[in-house]
């Protein structure tokens, strides 16, 4: 069946359009879970992982009301004063962040909150983020329990889609008590680009680079090129523009908000446990708005000691064997902090 592409969108950009060298504007898939014909599903969402490794999922039955309660405490956190904010600093790498990504000297345009899903680390953490440590707490462990559902939900169809045996063979990892899953919620201010682009000589600033020259507002870097380390990302924001994605070419293109929705995309673990048929999603964010966006993504990640290794159906020898030395998720989270950001990480795990 031909991909379901997201109709939401202006029906100009159901088909690529070139806007400048750097920027194109698609229409990533679009999921609907209410859908009927369960092995059309896992298809489509088969599909969707391997052409773009993003893509939109409606009717998730996550309420509104759920979303909303959490962003809500994301912008009670973030309304706080700098001092206030800091105190909310937990072991490292969780807690409140400002500026700083990671130990390596990465830097993006935003603060943030990184919590462990584990709920007593919720709720012993919401003490020094919120003055009302129970009301922060619900929210978050419903916005969990509903970004983890779906997770599960995706994960089913794609094991059922690539004919994996083990039913629950990648849901279980995050269902497990032990999962390494991790909530994150982004600020990222407003910045002036904007007002500085209509009256700005750009050929006199020598920090515009060629994209701003050509009229490309979208210049501040949010947060940097990168892809997620874990199984699957599922994200949601406000209605404030700013992620992009990349193609397997290396083209950019914009991925335009839509609240109700869930963003799904493909992270580096799931990568190796397809052995390569899905690739992890490059994305970054970009702020180019006078108003803040705020995001909230949920990493599904296997326990520590599980061994990150491609399905035994998603191998064969000696036509197609594994392309990656086996690793736990411990063992990649390490090798995870101790690059870059923007470093493709699973070379190193690469069987040459
Ligand atoms: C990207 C995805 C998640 O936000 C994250 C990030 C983590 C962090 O901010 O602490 C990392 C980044 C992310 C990948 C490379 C390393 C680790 C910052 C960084 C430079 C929480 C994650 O798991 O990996």
């Amino acid at each position: 069946p031909s991909l379901n592409t997201d109709t939401s969108m202006n029906s100009k950009a159901t088909r690529t359009k070139r806007k400048t060298k750097e920027e194109t504007t698609m229409a990533i898939p679009r999921i609907d879970l209410s859908m009927e014909n369960r092995s059309e599903l896992s298809e489509q969402v088969v599909k969707a992982c391997e052409e773009f490794g993003i893509f939109k999922v409606v009717n998730h039955k996550v309420p509104r009301e759920v979303i909303l309660r959490m962003e809500e405490e994301g912008a009670e956190f973030f309304a706080k004063t700098s001092s206030e904010k800091q105190q909310a600093s937990l072991p490292n790498p969780f807690g409140y962040g400002c500026n700083n990504i990671g130990n390596n000297g990465d830097v993006g345009d935003l603060e943030y909150l990184l919590l462990h899903t584990n709920p007593l680390f919720i709720s012993q953490s919401s003490k020094s983020i919120s003055n009302h440590p129970n009301k922060f707490s619900g929210a978050v462990n419903d916005y969990i329990e509903g970004a983890k559902r779906v997770a599960c939900e995706i994960l089913d169809l794609v094991v059922e889609g690539l004919g994996v045996q083990d039913k629950f063979a990648l849901s279980k990892l995050i269902k497990d008590v032990q999962s390494d899953s991790v909530l994150r919620i982004n600020h990222y201010p407003p910045n002036m680009n904007k007002i500085k682009q209509s009256t700005w000589d750009w050929d006199m600033d020598p920090c515009a680079t060629s994209s701003s020259k050509l009229g490309n507002t979208n210049n501040a870097i949010g947060f940097g090129e990168h892809s997620d380390p874990q199984i699957l990302t599922i994200m949601s924001s406000n209605d404030v523009a700013g992620l992009q994605a990349t193609t397997h070419h290396g083209i950019w293109f914009t991925v335009p908000p839509d609240p109700p929705h869930f963003f799904v995309m493909v992270g580096d673990a799931l990568q190796v446990f397809t052995n390569g048929r899905f690739t992890s999603v490059r994305h970054r964010v970009l702020t180019n708005t006078l108003k803040a966006r705020m995001s909230m993504m949920y990493f599904g990640a296997p326990p520590l000691n599980w061994w990150i290794t491609p399905l035994p159906e998603m191998v064969s020898s000696p036509q197609n064997p594994s392309r990656y030395k086996p690793f736990t998720w411990g063992q990649y989270k390490k090798a995870v902090y101790s690059l870059r950001l923007g470093d493709s990480r699973l070379d190193q795990f690469k069987v040459h």
